[in-house]
């Protein structure tokens, strides 16, 4: 059924990431067609040691599309989604501005894969800081109930895109030549520095970003009970969110129960050895598709309180690979019906 095949935003930092996947992955199609603005259409990509073409995005490039996987800004899906849905073109989109849509199914499939059967042409990927912790959740909450989550994040400069990855290098490299940098994607220098702003003001004092780990993360527990107070923070890390999670649960854990259920959970690694100075960080994390976990200790200010450390690639699980396992879910339960 899902013949023919596109990626749009085939030329930016989680579009070329799809392309690998797709290729590491032997996803099957019959033809693929990689979309993007006119900026770059008419670029050439290799792709499983083939020239393509980037073709403009326009609401014709899809008519003889049956799936397309989309990672673009949020304007952009916008536009594109309905072009695609009306030709009959399934969407998964990655960007943020189909997600909290309530004909949407918004899914991590280690988590709520179900959901995939309600979906009506389009199904939405999380933000990446709300994927990794809800897979990091989601054992501990089958297990013992998670009632609440405090989680900060350590977010790399590759979440703002292309862009965002070439300012870290580029004003790092400025600064330690003494040269001044003229900052396009951050407002405030990146280099040597930490910006606890992550999107604009969203609601009394949080940012886009954090309501987006809030209303997510319900969304995809199907549990608006479910309390999280978020601070998403942006370091000087060119790849790999990391997160420093806080989980209340109804039943009591200890820490050697959590460490358990992590270990058996598929998609999550543990690696937790603090006297030899094992724990999970960005350079050991990135070109991974898995969500590490490590320092995983009681919270000693709470009764039924679980302290841990989660590292993911941001571009790979926090975006292409899951985008890519939700088409793998749409194809395996097309396949089977
Ligand atoms: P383009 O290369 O033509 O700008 P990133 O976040 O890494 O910068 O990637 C964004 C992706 O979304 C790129 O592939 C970019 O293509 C694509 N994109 C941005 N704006 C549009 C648009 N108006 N129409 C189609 N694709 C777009
Ligand atoms: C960042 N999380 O790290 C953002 C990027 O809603 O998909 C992805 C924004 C989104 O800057």
């Amino acid at each position: 059924v899902y013949e023919n095949i596109g990626i749009v935003g085939a030329t930016g930092a989680v579009g070329s990431i799809i392309r690998q996947l797709l290729e590491e992955r032997n996803f099957p199609y019959k033809t693929i067609t990689f979309l993007a603005s006119k900026r770059s259409a008419g670029t050439k990509l290799t792709f499983r040691g083939e020239e393509h073409t980037v073709v403009e995005m326009t609401p014709d490039a899809f008519n003889d599309l049956d799936l397309v996987i989309g990672s673009t800004p949020d304007e952009t899906a916008q536009e594109f989604a309905p072009w695609a849905i009306e030709r009959g073109c399934v969407v998964i989109d990655e960007s943020g501005y189909w997600r909290m849509d309530k004909t949407v199914p918004l899914i991590v499939p280690e988590v709520n894969p179900e959901a995939i059967k309600d979906h009506k042409g389009l199904i939405a990927s999380p933000n990446c800081s709300t994927t990794q912790m809800v897979v990091a959740m989601q054992p501990l909450h089958a297990a013992a109930k998670i009632r609440r989550v405090i989680v900060s994040t350590y977010q790399a400069t590759s979440g703002a895109g292309v862009a965002g990855q070439a300012e870290l290098t580029d004003s790092s490299r400025a600064s330690l030549d003494g040269q001044a940098y003229d900052r396009k994607t951050f407002a405030h220098p990146i280099a040597f520095n930490l910006i606890p702003q992550i999107g604009g003001p969203k609601h009394e004092g949080y940012t886009s970003e954090e309501m987006k780990m809030v209303y997510e993360t319900r969304k995809i527990f199907g549990d608006d009970s479910i309390l999280v107070c978020p601070t998403c923070v942006r370091v000087p890390v060119t790849n790999c969110h990391s997160e420093s999670i806080l989980v209340e649960t109804e039943k009591p854990l200890s820490a050697a129960e959590a460490t358990q259920l992590f270990r058996d959970f598929p998609g999550i690694t543990v690696i937790d050895d603090l006297a030899n100075g094992q724990y999970p960080m960005p350079l050991g994390c990135t070109g991974n598709d898995d969500v590490y976990v490590g320092r995983i200790r009681k919270d000693l200010s709470c009764e039924n309180g679980i302290a841990f450390w989660c590292v993911s690639d941001n571009l790979r699980k926090g975006a292409a690979t899951n985008a890519v396992q939700i088409a793998e879910l749409l194809v395996n339960s097309a396949a089977t019906v």
